[in-house]
């Protein structure tokens, strides 16, 4: 851990530097730092705080993705013997991931506070540290259940702007519905590293160059394909589902024999940000429904750091996201917590689905 920590260190003092990957090769790479203070351009009111706050969330994901990495030969692999807040095992990297993300952003000003899937309170900026304008809230480790597997986990994060800049936030500041998101974005510990992001306005698709240490635009402009023939949902849960899904599900798995008229392929990574990257490349439907399995929870995923943010993302590359009664970028959080069913991805499909919700 010490030695995340001095490295990390060490890399706050770098900035994103972002190549310009849009004359096509390799060899015309240009060095492009202006892409993230552009996007900073498109933000209302924004200072120079929005870009320094995410070249700090960046610094934490190239630490991340450097423990991830390195996995059993720094002996981060494995579980704990404690609990989050929503009762879950924590893995060794849960714990390690949420320090990481917290050292690398509680130093600067540019946030009143935090809050993650790890933490059963808000996190306050700790003394003498300045307070500033922005809330931070993250997952930091997404698709934990995959770790010891080697199958890609990632970070999701959302930005907020703080109700009240420069004074210590509290429960009540974050929340705001998912269209306040500021930015919106994820990171996928995968074959490569990859940085997902969305202000507003489009979503671009960024990998880790690790000689060099900086993120590079390789995927600009992300669209999901409107039509899709792949759906992701836990089928373990099938007996529990609401009749929409029934019925879509059964439908897809008809396939051309069906009502659909063609096959269906059928996805399940149990990371989320895996699924989503999968439908930002190539299209697909991701659903953790709505479902009776235990009455006391609306849903699987998490509002505020998981839906929340994904939705954004999703809805900036031309999907749709609900949760089959609304839309959930309109919801109003109630709890930092708060589990609400998702269905997203390729538009034309979702539809479908929301169509019988519906009926
Ligand atoms: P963690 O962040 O606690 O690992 O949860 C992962 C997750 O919220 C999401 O990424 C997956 O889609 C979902 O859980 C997997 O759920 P199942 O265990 O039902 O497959």
């Amino acid at each position: 851990m010490s030695a995340f920590f001095s490295n990390a260190r060490h890399a706050q003092t770098s900035i994103i530097s972002v190549f310009n990957f849009s004359r096509k090769t390799d060899a015309y790479r240009h060095y492009h730092p202006q892409f993230i203070i552009e996007e900073q351009r498109h933000i209302a009111g924004a200072s120079g705080d929005f870009t320094a706050l995410l070249n700090d969330i960046v610094t934490a994901i190239k630490t991340i993705s450097n423990a991830v990495n390195k996995g059993a030969l720094i002996g981060v692999m494995g579980a704990l013997d404690t609990e989050n807040v929503q009762g879950e095992t924590q893995k060794k990297l849960d714990v390690i991931t949420n320090e990481i993300m917290i050292r690398h952003n509680e130093w600067a000003g540019h946030l009143s506070g935090m809050a993650s899937e790890e933490m059963d309170d808000v996190y306050s900026i700790p003394s003498p540290n300045p307070l500033g304008k922005y809330l931070l809230v993250f997952d930091p480790l997404d698709g934990s259940s995959n770790v010891d597997l080697n199958i890609s986990v990632g970070t999701i994060f959302s930005i907020l702007r703080s109700p009240v800049p420069s004074r210590a936030a509290s429960k009540e500041d974050f929340f705001q519905p998912g269209t306040k998101q500021v930015c919106a974005g994820y990171a996928l510990y995968g074959s490569s590293t990859m940085l997902v992001l969305t202000t507003g306005h489009g979503v671009n698709g960024f990998t880790l160059d690790r000689d060099i240490g900086e993120f590079v635009l390789t995927h600009p402009n992300m669209k999901i394909p409107v039509d899709t023939r792949e759906f992701a949902i836990n089928a373990s849960n099938q007996r529990f589902w609401e009749p929409p899904v029934q019925r879509y599900v059964a439908e897809c798995q008809a396939g051309s024999t069906g009502p659909r008229g063609r096959d269906f392929n059928m996805r399940w990574v149990a990371s989320m940000v895996a699924e989503v990257h999968r439908i930002l490349t190539r299209g697909g439907i991701f659903m953790y429904p709505r479902d009776t399995k235990d009455l006391s929870k609306p849903g699987r995923l998490r509002l505020m750091y998981e839906a929340n943010p994904m939705s954004f993302i999703v809805e900036q590359a031309g999907g749709l996201s609900t949760t089959g009664y609304e839309r959930i970028l309109d919801i109003v959080p109630q709890d930092l917590h708060q589990r609400v069913p998702v269905i997203l991805g390729s538009k034309n499909e979702v539809e479908v689905v929301l169509g019988y919700h519906k009926k």
